[in-house]
């Protein structure tokens, strides 16, 4: 038996000696140096059985592995090296181009009952999916190796923390998990020998999309993915352990698991406020957590705890605290640059992964937005030479760059704090070219709940399918959400009754157009004015006009001094059109119907209210 010591890097572990690995062998023994948990070693020898890997290697997080493993990925072509000069510690990665987003007509929720899934995820049925998905297993792993990776969502013993294992025949997630996780030996450590841990298996297989099925088993705490080696699919802690698990969890335990950024804003005087948010896939919450304020608001300053994901609990002082469980950002590429996130350009220039972007013939990458002039030559994401003229893009629209968040330049000094942050305000938004206002405040939670649950927005390249499209996203968990949608709005109001002061919920949207097709609103670091009137509402130290569908700043309210946008922009911006509320309305009852018999009766209720209060003519 090959055992290797604490701080000398990863530990190969061989079958016991004299054996051969063989398959049916009944007492095969795995054991680690890293851990003697019996439950650990039971999950990692009955998969291995299932998938026959030539070698498993435990990992244990440290530096000297990452280098090893590097280098592996370099020799296999999995990771390309950038310029080493420029761009320490940076690679880039090809996925297969059949494989470049998340697929959510492959993504299933197996409870027991189809009901438990509801009608907006799809559906199958645990014993089935198990059967179906060994058989795609079974001697999957025959000549490669087996990535044992431990790991922590959520900062190391942190009473909101969740751990997981997750077994790849992937380098490039096993590196990525690295970035994104706690992970390695301060996993192990955090578990001891207890058994309440994710159990995740991941096979590439041969990248197959009629092979591709991303398994949940909430009530196993149990993923198992296959034929993907892509970001959301397969990088397990996050989507699916970090939201689809993480919700169903939030449920029977009383918290909530929500696809959200988390930032500070820190004003001139030292107040810092927290504020969480719920934007769909590529709508903007990477930029908004990690904003720069325009030069207006001298001594004002956004930090960033987190960028896609929140768990918030209710902690003993009756607010509602967050942490952000994962530790790296998977972020968009395309549109970052200079202008929109210096910060993110920052994050990214050492020890990055990056994924399906351009690259220079210096070794540099690129992406469209990234210049407002493309290099003269590149190559593009697929490896082809590439020129501006040759009429494709050179990053695909869906391209991520994969950083550490200790990177970041305005990483909030809290982002590493087990307690959390406590969160004064919770904003959704979404992609709308029409009717959603820049901001509004609700009412009341349930309203708030309201307007989360019947968000909009245009669908993204982050998932395979139409781009473009609006659909119904509640609090931008509609792919995410790991059991019923009724069930999980009921969760939200219920929420309410433990929360003795509720953060005020907000909608906004960057995203509306003019008649002719442009945003009429700069968004990015200008986002600052409406996030300010936010924080202030929170603080109940500005106003606000009431309409009909909730509360809007009034003029002079929003600080709009050395704005680059006309009054007219910003007006149709702002603006409350109750005639464009009055059809969404009544289109949210096809949406609530969808939704089916276990909507909360007060959101449909909210639905009328509003309606009757528009038809009744009151304010507009
Ligand atoms: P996921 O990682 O998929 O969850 O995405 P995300 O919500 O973090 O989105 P991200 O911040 O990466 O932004 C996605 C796209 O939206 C990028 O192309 C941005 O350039 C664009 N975007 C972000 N903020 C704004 C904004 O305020 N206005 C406009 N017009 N575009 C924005
Ligand atoms: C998203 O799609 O919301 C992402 C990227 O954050 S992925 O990790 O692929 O889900
Ligand atoms: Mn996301």
């Amino acid at each position: 038996m090959t055992r290797g010591g604490r701080g000398q890097g990863a530990v190969v572990v061989l079958p016991r000696a004299g054996r051969s690995f063989a398959r049916g062998d009944e007492d095969d023994e795995m054991t680690s140096a890293l851990t003697e948990n019996p439950h650990v070693l039971a999950f990692v020898a009955e998969m291995a059985k299932l998938c026959q890997p030539d070698r498993i290697h435990w990992c244990d997080g440290s530096e000297e592995e990452r280098r090893r493993l590097t280098a592996q990925a370099v020799d296999a072509g999995v990771l390309i090296p950038l310029n080493q000069k420029k761009m320490p510690g940076c690679y880039l990665h090809r996925s297969n181009p059949n494989d470049v987003a998340r697929v959510e007509h492959l993504t299933f929720i197996c409870t027991p009952t189809r009901e438990e899934a509801g009608s907006t995820n799809n559906w199958m049925a645990p014993d089935q999916a198990y059967s179906k998905l060994r058989g795609l297993f079974d001697g999957s792993m025959k000549g490669r190796t087996m990535y044992v990776v431990p790991y922590i969502m959520g900062p190391a013993g942190s009473p909101m923390a969740k751990i997981g294992i997750e077994l790849t025949d992937s380098i490039y997630v096993a590196l990525s998990m690295r970035v994104m996780t706690r992970m390695g030996q301060v996993a192990l450590d955090m578990l001891g020998g207890g058994d309440d841990f994710n159990r995740g298996l991941h096979s590439m297989l041969d990248i197959n999309p009629d092979r591709r099925f991303i398994c949940h088993f909430p009530q196993d705490n149990a993923i198992w993915s296959c034929g993907s080696n892509y970001g959301g699919n397969v990088l397990l802690g996050k989507k699916c352990l970090a939201l689809r698990i993480g919700s169903y969890l939030g449920k029977t335990e009383g918290w909530l698991a929500e696809h959200m950024l988390i930032l500070g804003v820190e004003s001139p005087e030292g107040q810092t406020t927290y504020v969480a948010a719920a934007f769909p896939s590529a709508c903007g919450k990477t930029n908004f957590a990690m904003m720069i304020p325009p030069a207006r608001f001298n001594g004002w300053r956004v930090t960033t705890v987190g960028d896609d994901i929140a768990w918030l609990r209710v902690g003993e002082d009756g607010r509602l605290w967050a942490i952000n469980p994962e530790s790296g950002y998977f972020g968009v590429a395309p549109g970052t640059s200079a202008l929109s996130n210096p910060n993110a350009l920052a994050t990214v220039r050492k020890d990055t992964i990056f994924t399906n972007v351009a690259m220079t013939p210096d070794g540099e990458v690129w992406w469209e937005g990234m210049t407002e002039v493309p290099p003269p030559e590149l190559i593009d994401w697929q490896g082809r030479p590439w020129t501006p003229q040759s009429g494709e893009k050179a990053a695909h629209p869906n391209s991520r760059f994969c950083a550490p968040m200790a990177n970041n330049p305005v990483l909030s000094k809290m982002a590493d704090d087990p307690a959390g942050v406590p969160i004064s305000a919770i904003i959704f938004g979404g992609r709308r070219a029409t009717t959603v206002p820049l901001v509004l405040q609700s009412f009341h939670w349930t309203h708030g709940v309201f307007l989360g649950a019947t968000m909009g927005s245009e669908t993204t390249a982050a998932a395979t399918g139409k781009v473009g499209v609006v659909r119904r996203d509640p609090m931008a968990m509609l792919p995410f959400c790991g059991y019923d949608m009724g069930e999980y709005l009921a969760h939200w109001l219920r929420m309410r009754g433990s929360i003795s002061h509720p953060p005020k919920i907000f909608l906004v949207n960057w995203f509306r157009k003019s008649g002719d097709g442009r945003f009429l609103w700069p968004g990015f670091g200008e986002n600052m004015r409406v996030l300010k009137w936010i924080v202030d509402r929170a603080h109940v130290r500005v106003g606000g006009r009431e309409t009909p569908v909730g509360w809007v700043p009034r003029q002079g309210d929003l600080d709009l001094s050395f704005l680059n946008v006309t009054s007219d922009d910003f007006d149709a911006a702002a603006h409350v059109d109750t005639a464009e509320w009055q059809v969404e309305l009544e289109a949210l009852k096809e949406w609530f119907d969808h939704i089916g018999p276990t909507l909360p009766p007060a959101l449909e209720l909210q639905r009328r209210l509003m309606l009757a209060i528009i038809q009744a003519g009151v304010g507009g």
